[in-house]
């Protein structure tokens, strides 16, 4: 609301502003004198100072909702992108801040003179190579900059990496860790149905020990490496905290890895909120429930995170707690069913 009223008065100054220019002219109109001159010489000159009111302001706005920012980058190749985003910013920030103030500042300087003649300017070798080579320069350094990092976030994922697969779903994430073999169980579309909408092949061991969590956790200096996905439309799996962020896309499966460097409980220390969590969030419009798709995300030291990927693999698996009951209840065995409407569970 005092947003709205504060644009409301610059909106009602400017036109205060521009109809006692008006005025002032139609005064001299009746009074017979020459006042084109006059008039321009004063529109120039609000021009100008509007022009130098926006220029400080959206200066002095960066600090003020600096305390909003992002907080330090809590993983190491965030740490990398966050160095090119500060490089663009500070380009693009001084492109910006000398261009918008030779604007305004040639508006008042060049303003209408009657006995002025403009100045033929048809070219300058001089100012064209400047203008080509300085901006080549520029962006030769950012895309080099950004070539080295691009191949060290998109190198292959260490081994020891924590295999997390997340795939979206409007308007959910379906969390599932390779358990303690470090595999994710196969999947295969045409085994999805109500009881397994990840379509997971349980007569493939490997997805005996996955375990689907409500909350991401993971441990703090320990590469993770996200397998994403999508069941229905593009989502987003964003991370801002990190810096990280990829689409998952229907039928192709995209991934990245990170190390995550400072835990949630040093990240509350830094930005002195005791309520501080990490989350992830979707950042694709993806639907009229898009702000539904967040889940904390925990950054925890190694022990406790051995803890808790234990107790879940033991005893939150759905292999374990759901499957394997449902198959011994029924005295069945596993369906490799191919028929998507009924579950996969042979009774
Ligand atoms: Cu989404």
């Amino acid at each position: 609301m005092s947003a709205f009223l504060l644009i409301l008065t610059v909106a009602l100054v400017i036109i205060v502003v521009f109809q006692i220019g008006k005025s002032a002219e139609l005064a001299r109109i009746l009074r017979g004198e020459e006042g084109k001159e006059e008039t321009n010489s004063s529109l120039a000159l609000i021009t100008s100072v509007i022009g130098f009111i926006i220029l400080i302001l959206s200066i002095i706005t960066i600090f003020i909702y600096k305390p909003k920012f992002l907080p330090v980058s809590a993983s190491e190749q965030g740490v990398w992108i966050q160095q090119m985003i500060n490089w663009t910013m500070f380009f693009t920030c001084t492109v910006y801040i000398f261009t918008t103030f030779l604007l305004f500042w040639f508006v008042y300087k060049y303003q209408y003179k009657k006995d002025r003649k403009a100045f033929w300017f048809p070219d300058d070798l001089r100012l064209e190579l400047a203008w080509t080579i300085i901006p080549a320069i520029v962006l030769t350094v950012l895309v080099v900059l950004g070539i080295q990092k691009w191949f060290k976030v998109f190198s292959p994922a260490p081994s020891d990496a924590i295999i997390v697969e997340a795939i979206g779903q409007q308007f959910k994430w379906n969390i599932r860790y390779a358990g303690a073999d470090k595999i994710l169980g196969k999947k295969d579309f045409s085994l999805t149905n109500s009881d397994n909408e990840l379509g997971i092949n349980w007569n493939d061991k490997n997805s005996h020990d996955d375990f689907m969590a409500d909350e991401i956790v993971l441990p703090v200096n320990t590469p993770v490496l996200f397998k994403l996905g999508a069941l229905d439309v593009l989502h987003n799996f964003n991370l801002s905290q990190f810096r990280m962020k990829m689409d998952c896309v229907p039928g192709i499966p995209t991934e990245y890895w990170m190390r995550p460097t400072i835990s949630t409980d040093s990240m509350r220390l830094i930005t002195g909120n005791p309520e501080f969590d990490y989350e992830v969030n979707c950042s694709e419009m993806c639907g009229s429930a898009h702000y539904n798709m967040r889940k904390v995300l925990k950054v925890v030291s190694r022990a406790e995170y051995d803890k808790w990927a234990k107790d879940q693999s033991e005893n939150h698996s759905y292999y374990k707690t759901v499957v394997l009951p449902a198959m011994k209840e029924k005295g069945g065995e596993i369906s490799m069913n191919t028929d998507t409407t009924k579950n996969n569970i042979k009774h």
